[in-house]
């Protein structure tokens, strides 16, 4: 933390504009030695430059190489933004230059950055010197990279907000009444003449209670948005030759996988992203289901089963016109059991049923009547489509967003805790069970107070009052270098 750091900040490539940061102690002096206001050098000295580089201004100039100091010469023509502590990302003095973006120029002022007293920096170090200089806590530094790496408009808007720190107040708010309950525990086990038996208040548990109900709630907001992170898993099941994987291409707008009329086409699953009004899906296409001897089928079909039941929204595909049972329903949606668990005990919440090839049917003019579907297919939203003609793929689209953010309980300002803040709350929610058991059965202050302490420590994991070396080590060697 005492010494000064460089890296570069933008992407490796040719781009319109790539940027170097210095942070740290030297940051103003080291960038006043490579810049000069004037491309002719040696005209400005050292001292002046530093008076040039004026908090929060940007200032234009050019970077000098000295290495030679009879005959120096520009690297490049920059915009230099000066930032004095604490006003920057890091909460240090920090320094960023922006260059012309080329791998050559930009890892040469940097070159010049660490020759002149910088270091180069580690994975993520200078957002953990925010975090370590408390300018944001580390739910903040985690919505960092969760916004770089966000996948989708909704994965980013739930970033954004735990950016500003919103998850940050509600776990504070959540630790509040706990610390209140413990000093006064600890108040009754230090004070033992002044506090006669130590009872809960009906107002401490109560809160207690609260804090029980919102990390449950937490724990499930996470559960949900997993869909909206890593995106809302589609299979794509049906017989053989049904029209899946002229479907799959479909909806990816591109020949992904390989469309012939001999059934049995499609052996392995293939899975793609996809995008839909913003929503990430991951698509799967698999092998159709049907009984054969095939072993390279019996195969394919083994795991065409096991992506549907893992889906959490399966198109069951039908041809237009084929014949509907039951029995062959319960065939192709395997694992009625394992559904139940998926489905929140409705087996028909997330199935829809796709007609494929109504084009023919229209042909023919025998249009399916849809009505009298067996009871299995009966609940569950039909569309037709002809994934020839493409006809029907937008109304499927429409339907399938429909389906899966009906299913998604929170609003899209919502916290969002991610994996690691999960476990943070279950450790917490076992403490604080622990404790009302523990009040129920009248165990001894020092138990309670040990288990209550354990949950509070357990919360602040999360926004890093009480995490450990690893924890941040594994935040932050998750970043890119540069941020
Ligand atoms: N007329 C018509 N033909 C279609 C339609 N959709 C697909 N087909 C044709 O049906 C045949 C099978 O299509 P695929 O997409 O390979 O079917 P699949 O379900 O993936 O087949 P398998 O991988 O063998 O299980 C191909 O010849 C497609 O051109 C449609 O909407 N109308
Ligand atoms: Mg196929």
């Amino acid at each position: 933390m005492n010494d000064t750091i460089a890296a570069i900040a933008t992407p490796y490539g040719s781009g319109g504009i790539g940027v170097i940061r210095i942070s740290g102690p030297r940051a103003f002096e080291i960038a006043s030695i490579l810049f000069s206001k004037t491309r002719v050098p040696g005209k400005y000295t050292a001292d002046q430059n530093t008076c040039v580089l004026v908090s929060h201004r940007v200032t234009h100039g050019f970077i000098l190489d000295k290495t030679d100091l009879d005959n120096p010469c520009v690297l490049d023509e920059v915009l230099m933004i000066p930032m004095r502590a604490p006003r920057s990302y890091t909460a240090e003095d920090v320094v960023e230059i922006q260059a012309h973006s080329g791998t050559i120029v930009l890892r040469s002022i940097l070159e010049l950055a660490i020759s002149s007293g910088a270091r180069l920096s580690e994975p993520g170090e200078f957002t953990k010197r925010a975090f370590l200089n408390q300018r944001i806590d580390l739910t903040q530094a985690e919505a960092v990279a969760d916004i770089i790496n966000a996948r989708s408009v909704s994965s980013l808007k739930f970033a954004s907000s735990q950016n500003l720190g919103e998850l940050r107040l509600q776990i504070q708010q959540l630790r509040e009444p706990l610390i209140n309950f413990l000093s006064r525990l600890e108040a009754s086990i230090d004070f033992p003449d002044e506090v006669e038996t130590f009872e809960i208040s009906l107002s401490e548990a109560e809160q207690l209670d609260q804090v029980i109900e919102k990390c449950q709630k937490f724990i499930q907001q996470h559960n949900d948005a997993c869909f909206l992170r890593d995106g809302i898993r589609i299979a794509i099941g049906g017989e053989p030759n049904v029209g899946k994987s002229s479907l799959m291409n479909r909806l990816l707008e591109r020949d992904k996988s390989i469309v012939t009329p001999i059934p049995g086409t499609t052996r392995d699953p293939i899975e793609e992203g996809l995008n839909i009004d913003g929503i990430p899906f991951v698509i799967i296409d698999t092998a159709g289901i049907h009984e054969t001897d095939d072993l390279v089928e019996i195969i394919g079909i083994e795991k065409a089963k096991d992506h549907i039941i893992d889906a959490d929204l399966i198109l069951l595909m039908k041809e237009s016109g084929s014949v509907f049972s039951d029995k062959e329903f319960q065939k192709m949606i395997p694992s009625a059991k394992n559904q139940e668990k998926n489905m929140d005990g409705n087996p028909d919440k997330k199935v829809i049923l796709v007609i494929n090839k109504i084009d023919l049917a229209q042909e023919n003019s025998d249009k399916m009547d849809l009505t009298s579907l067996p009871p299995a297919y009966a609940k569950i939203p039909v569309i037709e489509i002809s994934a020839l003609l493409n006809q029907g793929i937008g109304q499927l689209k429409k339907k399938i967003v429909d389906i899966c953010i009906r299913d998604l309980s929170m609003e899209t300002s919502a916290v969002i805790p991610n994996l690691r803040h999960k476990k943070a709350l279950e450790l917490t929610l076992s403490f604080l069970e622990s404790v009302k058991i523990g009040l129920a059965r009248g165990q001894e202050e020092e138990t309670l107070a040990i288990d209550l302490k354990n949950s509070i420590d357990s919360l602040g994991t999360i926004t890093g009052e009480t995490a450990s070396i690893d924890i941040l080590d594994t935040i932050f060697n998750n970043f890119c270098i540069g941020k």
